[in-house]
This record gives structure tokens, sequence and C-alpha cells, in this order.
């Protein structure tokens, strides 16, 4: 049987490369020299997408008239439109689970990192000054006594609580509905969950139903001592609301690993002194990285071979 045409966009982990390669035809779009010259040769024999980011939507969609299936690397597809992807019956998978414990520690560290300003003694040490001026000076802030709000109680969310839990930490959290079998006191609005807490864990979905959630009245109700940190999509956090917040010290300081704008990191943020600053790495050990690309091998596979996806979106049923 001839094998399936499966489409590249973009360059992605080698596990996932040579594994496609062992099964399929792969067409590595980002290797072209004419890309609009190949995916006109290519479109209509293409069934599959592996893809890693980049905006698919109906305009993606069209030039694939034979396209079944998208098989996305990550949790979070907010690049994907699965309104279009549904209505030219078109299934989108992505990688859950396999990558929560791994998200969930960095979370903990970007915290850390940030409550404590490791980052900053650490430059403090490399620079030389604990020769030259002494102790890097005591921190402000605590993780002691603190209350974590997680926007985005959900797989990652939840292996945040767990870690948090360890830590001393009380937990509240937000979403759209309060869950059964949760004990943390729920916040139907941010707002409220930001003012019973001094530390805003941001872990939700990008997307427009979540677009600058995290805005100037937000950080306003968290307060003074507030820490935010956002693990979640940039979009989620009005980038230049944080900033004014933190200018102002409406709010203490900031942990980010995602941003608006990747990987384009606003000048003013990286100049801010109580600000940690990550380069979207929260799955980014080799081995999680490894488990995610195996996931998109497997729903390709899966789906070439029976009809099923391993792991669809929530929005395909
Ligand atoms: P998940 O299990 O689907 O959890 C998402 C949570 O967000 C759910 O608890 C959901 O609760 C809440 N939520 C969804 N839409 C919402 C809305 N419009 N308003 C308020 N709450 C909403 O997803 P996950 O596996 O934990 O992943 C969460 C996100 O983390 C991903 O989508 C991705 O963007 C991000 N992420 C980042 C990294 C990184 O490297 N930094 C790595 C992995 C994932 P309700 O349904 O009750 O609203
Ligand atoms: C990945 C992520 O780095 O899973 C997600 O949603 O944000 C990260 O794990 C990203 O998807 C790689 O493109």
């Amino acid at each position: 049987m001839t094998p399936v045409d499966i489409l590249m966009p973009r360059p992605m982990p080698p596990l996932v490369l040579e594994k496609l390669e062992a099964e399929f035809t792969v067409h590595k779009l980002f290797e072209a020299e004419n890309p609009d010259g190949m995916l006109a040769e290519i479109g209509p024999k293409i069934r599959g997408v592996a893809a890693m980011g980049g905006k698919m939507d109906k305009a993606f969609l069209e030039k694939f008239p034979n396209v079944e299936i998208i098989s996305s690397f990550g949790v979070g597809y907010d690049h994907v439109n699965t309104g279009d992807c549904l209505a030219a019956n078109v299934m989108v998978t992505h990688t859950p689970d396999v990558l929560s414990d791994e998200v969930a520690d960095t979370a903990l560290g970007l915290l850390l990192m940030t409550v404590r300003e490791l980052g900053q003694a650490e430059t403090w040490l490399r620079e030389g000054k604990w020769v030259s001026e002494g102790a890097y000076p005591l921190t402000r802030a605590t993780l002691q006594g603190r209350t974590l709000g997680i926007f985005g109680l959900g797989r990652i969310g939840k292996a945040i609580a767990k870690r948090a839990e360890a830590f001393g930490l009380t937990i509240h959290y937000h979403g759209r509905s309060r869950q059964d079998g949760v004990a943390y006191p729920y916040h139907a609005t941010l707002k409220d969950m930001a003012a019973a807490c001094d530390t805003l864990m941001v872990v939700a979905p990008g997307g427009a139903a979540t677009k600058h959630s995290v805005n100037a009245e937000v950080l306003d109700a968290l307060g003074p001592e507030g820490i935010l940190i956002n693990i979640g999509r940039g979009t989620v956090v009005d980038e230049q609301a944080l900033i004014a917040a933190l200018e102002k010290g409406t709010i203490h300081g900031a942990g980010l690993d995602v941003f608006e704008d990747e990987p384009n990191v606003p000048e003013k943020l990286m100049q801010l002194p109580r600000v940690t600053l990550l380069p979207h790495v929260g799955s980014a050990s080799q081995a999680t990285r490894n488990a995610m690309g195996q996931l998109v091998v497997d729903n390709l596979k899966s789906w070439f071979d029976t009809g099923q996806a391993v792991t669809p979106v929530p929005e395909m049923g």
C-alpha cells in the first residue's frame, strides 16, 4: 500500500520525525525553498498534519482538501481553530497528561525563584557582588503563609496544587465551574479569587475565552504583596497592565514562562527588578518532550490504522 502523506509545517523533535518517516511519507515544509510551490504540488495528497504551533484555521485547511487529522504537539491547542476543523470534518489531537508533572515541577520552581529572587541572587554571586558588596539583600517576600489562587485547576493545575500543599500553601481555585470532589475554596470570578489570595498561578488555556483575563482590576485585587505566576499561556495576561502594575507597586512581583508574542519579551519586563522570566520551558526536558512526541506519532498511527484517535481534544466529542 502507498504510504499516507503527512505534512510537517515546522521542525519537530527528532523522535517524531524518525518515527513518522518509518511509517509515512513526511513532507517537511520548513525545508522547502519554495513553500507555496510545494504546498500547491502536495496539498491534495496530504491526509495528516504533524503540528508544532502555527495558526491552523479555515484558510490553512483549504490548502489540504483531503486532510483528515491534525496531530498537535503540546496539550494547549489555542493555535488550532477547532470550530473550523469540526466544520471541515478534521480530527484534532493533542498531548495531555504526559507533561503534567514536568510542567507542575517547573511552575513550583518558577514560584520559588520569583518569591525568593533566586535568579537575581545567583546573578549577584556571578557578578562578584557577594565579594565586593556582601550578602544579597533579604527578600521582602516569603513563600511561607501564602495563599495560592489557581486559575485553571485542570490536569496541570491539580499537579501544582499537590506540590503547593506540600509547601504548606493554602489553595483556592477559579474555573468556569465548581468541581465535584474538590475541597479547595472555589471562586466564580477571577477577581474574587485574586482578592482572597496573594499569589496567583495562571495555568488556564489560551484563546479568545481567556484573553487578557488577568487585567489591571485583577492585579489590583491581588494587592501589593501579590505575586503572579504564568505557566499557562501568554495571552491570558494583559502584559501592558502587568508592566504598569509592577512599575506602580500594585503587585510585588511576577514569574513568567509564557508571553503574548513569543519569543519576543517586552524590554520593560526584562528591566523590572522582581520579575523572573523563563523561555517557555514548562515541559522542556528530553524525557517529557519525547513522551509528547510519541503521542503525536501514536495519534497519527492509530487514526490511519483504526480510524480512532488516542487523545482527541475535547471539542471532538
Ligand atoms: P486542562 O486539564 O484542560 O485544564 C484547564 C483548566 O482551565 C480547567 O480546569 C478548566 O476548568 C480551566 N478553564 C478552561 N477554560 C477556561 C475559561 N475560559 N475560564 C476559566 N477557566 C477555564 O489543561 P492542562 O492539561 O492542565 O493544561 C492547561 C494549559 O497549560 C494548557 O492549555 C496550556 O496552555 C498550558 N501549558 C503550558 C505549558 C508550558 O510549557 N508553559 C506546558 C503545558 C501546558 P473549567 O473547565 O472548570 O473552566
Ligand atoms: C510546549 C506547551 O512547549 O503543551 C503545551 O501546551 O505549551 C508546551 O508543553 C509547546 O506546546 C510546544 O510547542
